[in-house]
């Protein structure tokens, strides 16, 4: 609505406020808004739902409309509209929201710790580490299993810590290549979903630099994205942009959430916004929507009927995500578990959900997610005076939840066909005082995606899998003030600066594992006011290697220098002796055979030079710009064999 439009109506609304002898009635506003059914300005189904808010003691929603039918027509419409759509969007509706809403709220005022009767442990889990013999095994058996997975990536958030104004599925992962999350995201997918297809028998050209199709049918591994209102338009211009990065477009659904009503009282009366009568405020009710998505969108029907065994949920800034997955894809399988949730280890009051074990008084017990803030008093409350520290290793004994949850799905949507994916709400308002009868703003409640298995009974079988942070996490979550800030207390940044530098470094340590010569990473060069880690820039483009077994007899005498540049993608790289001091960067198409023996790169490379506040807003939020001086290029855009020199 027009902000003049807005205007108008707030004058008549004064007038005829000044004409009423007294507010309406339940019954009078029910009548007012059945005359706006009847005369086809709302419709019935909005007039059936606007009928129970007030039943609901949420006449108030109505006191400041028009009763003239002719009036706001198109505002009148547009509130109908966002009722339907926020009671459709939430498991029982709006009624059932603001039942749970009043229940929370109350609890909350309460003061009642939703961990009454917990008490918090160390859980066991199985930590894997990446390139040892155990990780071989597991990574053999996570590949085979790899055809049967469906994925889903929850991007409905806006990340307003981060504070980038477009999505962050959007931002680049590095600038050496400038792909960005979600086009890494979805290359891992299609490089997993060859390999299987690999196993079958030759492939074609797989269409990247312009090649031919695949020659033979391989079955789409399926992504589904979650995303809102903030989100929705943004993603989908992303990739109808870049033709689904290569992917079939009925391979990606998009999911958008709904957003859900705000409170403005402990009686969770909704709240209008900004005192517009014909609109609700509303916000992000949080990633647990997802498995509600699942179920009522038929995906979790559709998968189960192609025969898919695992889902896996992912953030949407992690480019580490996919290097761990065929390893913790394996130990799901081996451990038959229901639901793993892969975790990394935590430093002491890091904002990352701690994985523990919860024992009730009663005897129950489950292995759950705690969120960062809620550890610390638990703790204290409980077992450890001191609360959340790290112990003689450096970190916290509780591992850090990274939100990546590999569920099996029969179990699965078995469960959602009980629940309808509906997840343990809670609410969290800020209170103006400590009578806590007022909030400062509007609050909402939330739910968390990981909070699946507080669902399920004590017999489930739930787990977790610990894989190192330099492998396994490496989150873009924080503006530069706030990184600065946690870099000077010692903590990760979690900043895009952090997330490209340990997404270099992460391939680098690959490479090493493998055998290559790579100096170590360094925190030689400033950006941002931080002095990060940084090694050489190396990037292992998705379809180069889907894991590490694949990777290591692609890797011979490598040697890269400590401010050089390497970049290779194609599944038919093998670097048996290469050496680079500057940038080179490989790039082959499926079929092609490129082996690279004896090459040695020697040229003025790649310098990344600072930035500061007034760059452009990509540059500015990691504080520097590669400047690309010179590179050896080699591009292979047809199936064959080639030899480098
Ligand atoms: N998201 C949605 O899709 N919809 C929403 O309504 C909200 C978010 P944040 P936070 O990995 O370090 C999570 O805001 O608070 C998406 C875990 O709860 O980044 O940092 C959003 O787009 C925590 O246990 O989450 O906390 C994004 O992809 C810990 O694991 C994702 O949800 C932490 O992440 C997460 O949103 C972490």
């Amino acid at each position: 609505m027009e902000v003049s439009d807005r205007r108008d109506i707030e004058t008549r609304r004064a007038r005829e406020r000044r004409g009423r002898s007294s507010d309406m009635s339940d019954d009078d506003a029910k009548k007012m808004i059945d005359a706006h059914a009847s005369a086809g300005k709302i419709s019935g189904d909005a007039a059936a739902v606007m009928r129970k808010l007030i039943d609901l003691d949420q006449r108030h929603l109505f006191d400041e409309w028009s009763a003239d039918v002719e009036a706001d027509v198109d505002a009148k419409a547009a509130f109908a509209e966002q009722l339907l759509a926020a009671n459709a969007g939430y498991p029982g509706g709006v009624a059932k929201y603001i039942e749970n809403a009043r229940a929370l709220l109350r609890d909350s005022k309460d003061g009642k710790n939703p961990f009454e009767g917990w008490t918090p442990s160390v859980p066991t889990g199985k930590t894997v580490e990446y390139g040892s013999a155990q990780h071989d095994v597991l990574e053999k058996i996570g590949m085979r299993e790899a055809e049967q997975t469906c994925f889903v990536l929850v991007a409905g958030g806006l990340g307003e810590r981060l504070g980038y104004s477009g999505i962050k599925v959007e931002l680049p992962v590095e600038r050496s290549t400038d792909s960005c999350y979600l086009e890494l995201y979805v290359k891992n997918i299609l490089a997993l979903q060859n390999r299987r297809a690999e196993e079958d028998g030759p492939t074609g050209g797989c269409g990247c630099f312009g090649g031919s199709a695949p020659a033979r049918k391989v079955t789409p591994i399926p992504l589904a994205i979650m995303t809102s209102e903030d989100t929705h338009a943004m993603t989908l211009d992303l990739l109808e942009r870049n033709n689904y990065f290569g992917a079939s477009k009925d391979q990606i659904t998009l999911m958008k959430q709904e957003k859900v009503p705000c409170l403005m009282d402990n009686d969770a009366h909704l709240a209008l916004k900004d005192g517009n009568p014909y609109k609700l405020a509303l916000k992000p009710h949080g990633h647990g929507d997802v498995h509600s998505l699942l179920h009522t969108s038929g995906l979790l029907s559709k998968w189960m009927s192609q025969g898919k065994k695992w889902v896996v949920f992912f953030q949407d800034t992690n480019s580490l995500v996919f290097r761990v997955i065929p390893g913790a894809l394996g130990v799901s399988k081996s451990m038959n578990l229901e639901f793993n949730s892969l975790c990394v280890p935590r430093k002491a009051k890091e904002a990352v959900g701690a994985i523990s074990l919860l024992t009730h008084k009663d005897g129950r017990k489950m292995t759950i997610n705690v969120e960062y803030n809620q550890l610390d008093p638990l703790l204290r409350a409980t077992t450890s005076p001191e609360g959340d520290v790290n112990d003689a290793t450096g970190f916290s004994p509780f591992p850090g939840n990274i939100n990546q949850l590999i569920v099996s799905l029969p179990e699965y949507a078995r469960q959602l066909n009980k629940t309808g994916g509906a997840i343990e709400e809670f609410v969290n308002p800020k209170y103006k005082d400590a009578t806590k009868t007022a909030f400062k703003s509007p609050t909402r409640l939330e739910c968390m995606m990981q909070d699946y298995p507080k669902s399920l009974s004590a017999k489930s079988r739930v787990g977790f899998t610990v894989f190192a942070n330099w492998i396994g996490y490496s989150p873009v979550k924080n503006s530069p003030a706030d990184g600065l800030a946690k870099f000077k207390s010692g903590g990760p940044t979690h900043t895009a600066t952090s997330g490209e530098f340990e997404f270099y470094e992460s391939c680098a340590n690959m490479l090493r594992l493998a055998g290559a010569d790579i100096p170590d990473a360094v925190p030689d060069a400033e950006f941002n006011g931080m002095k990060l880690p940084m090694g050489p820039r190396v990037v292992l483009g998705p379809n180069f290697a889907t894991s590490f077994n694949e990777l290591k007899p692609k890797v011979g005498t490598v040697k890269v220098g400590a401010k050089s540049t390497l970049i290779v993608e194609g599944s038919g790289v093998n670097l048996k002796n290469v050496e680079v001091e500057g940038t080179l960067i490989i790039k082959a198409c499926e079929g092609a055979q490129v082996t690279v023996d004896g090459l040695k790169v020697n040229n003025k490379g790649w310098q990344f030079k600072a930035v500061g506040k007034k760059a452009p807003e990509i540059d500015a939020l990691r504080g520097f710009v590669v400047q690309k001086n010179q590179q050896a290029e080699y591009t292979f855009d047809k199936p064959g064999t080639y030899s480098l020199p």
